[in-house]
């Protein structure tokens, strides 16, 4: 199809009006199919509020305002007996098992990051990450919603977020896997936007290809928006789903439906049931988690980088950190306050400024392939929404039970980091029914272990199933 010359002299005029006329620069040379690529790539860019964004993210780096009264976020402990806040687990496990009873829950995962840090070629749901089996990530989490929907007799819908860039990759995958046994009308896929990349120094858009704006997936924030225009949050309303479990695409270990997790949301006398979250001890003053804080009487989350080191090393008397909340990116979101952000046209997330490499066409036609940071990359953060929530709790979880993120090729952070994890805890599961697990002499399992969530959500699970008296030394055993 070729486009009439009236319309693109209208694009071209309004890219001229901004600065931006350049994506236009091989028009000429480009075949119909790709000029027309072109035409709706650039039609989805809000030219009108280009200016303002370049002015204030591009040209300008803004800086991160610290909340004048800040102070560490209070939180539901893990032990529930502590003087800090006690309280009572197996009411809220009930209240959590109530509404799933009642079919009033999905699951969220968001899974549009590009996962460059991982160097993995697809989307990083696929990412084998099963420490004996190495069943994907999206298995996994595919068990645990199973072994929810066995065991609260309701369907458990599951909402995956993905981006343009893996959508269709991601979609086949499912289709490809047999949706893991999960009946596929119950699980919706849909692309979340995206953001110009700009170059650093001029703030024009990137061209990716002489066809092709460069684009990145606009931050998990932008699911807010993607839940609402995707037809997500109708399909959650038809179906009665009140509630949505959040988790990143990273962690095998989430328990993706947490009962008692589910209860404080929709309960506790101080829950709004907005957005809740879930917090761990930070395991040193510097690791990459934002860190829960009541700003101006808002809880909210402030990302690592935005917290200064003075107060991220601040002790307590005990010797603990002050700002000990680290955020594993564990929610519990509304789906009325979903609808409660987009039916304000005034709602909006802050966008947050990353500086990256971004290959490009010159203006001459040839690829860069920039050696250091050359483009501004925008992306919004789901936790900003915490302020805007009447009133938002956090519940302690413990790591060794609930944290084994896979972002990292190697090191912390990674499949190996992270198969030790599984590991160390289906041992400590299977040491408190009685199995005998061989330990070296640092202390640390001597074998290598994996319990499906089909299969367990803790050690009470194990009693009663047929498993081995003694693990052998050097074992693999998956269960
Ligand atoms: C995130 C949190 C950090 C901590 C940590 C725990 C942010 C900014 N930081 O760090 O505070 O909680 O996780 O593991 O969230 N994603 C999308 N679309 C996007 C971008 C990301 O779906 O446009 C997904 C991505 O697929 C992944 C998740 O969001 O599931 C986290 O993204 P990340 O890897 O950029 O965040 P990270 O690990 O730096």
């Amino acid at each position: 199809m070729t486009h009439p010359p009236r319309s693109i002299e209208a694009i071209r005029a309004r890219l001229a009006s901004v600065g931006q006329e350049h994506l236009l620069r091989f028009w000429d040379q480009l075949t119909p199919d790709r000029q027309s690529n072109l035409v709706s790539e650039l039609e989805r860019i809000d030219t009108s509020g280009l200016p303002r964004l370049i002015e204030r993210y591009v040209h300008a780096k803004p800086e991160f305002a610290l909340p004048e009264r800040l102070s560490p976020a209070p939180y539901y402990p893990l032990d529930v007996n502590s003087t800090r806040k006690p309280w009572d687990r197996q009411q809220f496990r009930s209240l959590g098992e109530q509404a799933l009873r009642r079919g009033k829950v999905a699951c969220f995962t968001v899974a549009g990051g590009q996962g460059t840090r991982l160097g993995f070629n697809g989307p990083k749901g696929c990412f084998p990450a099963g420490a004996v089996t190495g069943k994907s990530l999206f298995a996994i989490f595919a068990e645990g919603i199973a072994g929810a929907e066995r065991r609260y007799g309701q369907p458990v819908p599951w909402y995956i977020m993905t981006s343009p860039l893996n959508h269709d990759d991601t979609v086949e995958y499912f289709q490809r896997s047999y949706h893991f046994g999960l009946d596929p009308a119950n699980i919706m896929f849909f692309p979340q936007g995206v953001m110009p990349s700009f170059d650093m120094t001029t703030g024009r858009i990137l061209l990716a290809e002489p066809w092709q704006p460069a684009t990145n997936p606009d931050g998990h924030g932008g699911s807010f928006k993607a839940l609402w225009v995707s037809g997500a949050v109708a399909d959650m309303k038809r179906r009665g789903i009140e509630h949505l479990s959040y988790f990143q695409v990273d962690n095998p270990m989430v328990r993706v439906i947490d009962p008692v997790f589910i209860g404080l949301h929709v309960g506790a006398a101080d829950s709004s049931a907005e957005m809740s979250s879930k917090m761990l001890p930070k395991a040193s003053p510097a690791e990459k988690v934002g860190v829960f804080c009541v700003g101006n009487g808002r809880t909210m989350i402030i990302e690592y980088s935005d917290l200064p080191s003075t107060l991220a090393e601040q002790r307590l008397d005990d010797g603990s950190l002050r700002f000990n909340a680290g955020s594993p990116a564990i929610h519990m979101v509304g789906v009325s306050f979903i609808e409660k952000l987009n039916s304000d046209p005034a709602f909006e997330l802050p966008f947050h400024r990353a500086e990256k490499k971004v290959s490009f066409i010159d203006d001459s036609g040839d690829r860069v392939n920039p050696e250091k940071p050359n483009a501004v990359k925008l992306e919004r953060f789901v936790f900003d929404a915490l302020p805007f929530c009447k009133a938002s709790i956090v519940m302690e979880t413990s790591r060794d039970d609930e944290f084994a993120p896979i972002k990292n090729a190697s090191g912390d952070d990674s499949a190996q980091s992270s198969a030790r994890l599984q590991t160390r805890r289906a041992a400590a599961w299977f040491e408190q029914v009685g199995v005998r697990v061989p330990r070296r002499s640092d202390g640390e399992p001597d074998c290598t272990l994996e319990i499906s969530p089909l299969t367990a959500w803790g050690p009470e699970d194990l009693r009663g199933l047929d498993l081995p008296s003694v693990i052998e030394p050097g074992a693999k055993l998956a269960i």
